[in-house]
């Protein structure tokens, strides 16, 4: 089976199917929008299903849009998927609440700089606050280190992504929250994660002038090649 995970240069929605392949050894490409499409993203944009990226391509035939269900349609290849429907619906919970936090702190941080960074960051903290709260009084909730049972699920990677991005934002939010902490350590500790994070492309310079340094190159992040 082939896999192809089709985005751009930006740290964001490609992040938890990444890490959930790499967790349950799921052998994929990473492939920007102008190098599988090869063409602007202005020409590519309206024959997309939803006009967006990112797009998991099966076998070169099938396309899956919408992160989310890239996330449900891995987790099952990987046997992740939770059987019972009312532990499923809970995961499914936390995946939809943790996928609020994509907007607009994604974009703050891959893409505004300077005042715009700062004033968007102090416009954003009171919901990022609440939100976190939420995640951390789960976590409280749970027996174990994830949110819902001792392996992790999509819904584990995908709010550690965007915990995780917010500490472009301001390094001591997460730290206000104990059992957030505790969270990311234990994604952070899985081997097959450790192993990604560290290899994938570091997104520097965030609010001056964001980069991702692919191969060792730093490139401006964003939806265009160059
Ligand atoms: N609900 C979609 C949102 C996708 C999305 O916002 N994609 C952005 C990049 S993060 C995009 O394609 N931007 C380019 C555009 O909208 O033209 C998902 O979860 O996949």
């Amino acid at each position: 089976m082939s896999l192809k995970l089709i985005y751009f240069k930006m740290r964001a929605l490609a992040e938890a199917p990444q890490m959930l392949m790499n967790y349950a050894g799921i052998k994929y490409e990473y492939i920007m929008s102008w190098d599988y499409f090869e063409d602007e993203w202005k020409n590519v944009k309206p024959k997309i299903a939803f006009k967006q990226l990112p797009l998991l391509i099966i076998d070169g035939g099938y396309e899956i849009p919408q992160s989310l269900a890239i996330l449900t349609y891995i987790e099952k290849l990987a046997g992740l998927y939770i059987e019972d429907p009312i532990i499923a619906a809970k995961a499914d919970a936390i995946l939809n609440g943790a996928q609020e936090l994509f907007l607009p702190l994604n974009p703050i941080v891959n893409f505004a700089v300077g005042e715009d960074f700062k004033n968007k960051r102090d416009d954003l903290m009171p919901s990022l606050l609440s939100k976190f709260d939420d995640l951390n009084r789960l976590l409280e909730l749970s027996n174990t280190n994830y949110f819902i049972d001792d392996r992790p699920h999509a819904c584990d990677f995908l709010a550690f992504h965007h915990l995780d991005l917010s500490r472009f934002l301001d390094g001591s939010l997460v730290k206000k929250f104990p059992r957030i902490e505790k969270f990311l350590n234990a994604i952070e500790e899985i081997d097959t994660i450790n192993n990604y994070l560290i290899n994938r492309p570091k997104l520097i310079d965030v609010s001056i002038d964001p980069k991702l340094v692919i191969e060792g190159v730093p490139e401006p992040t964003g939806i265009n090649k160059g």
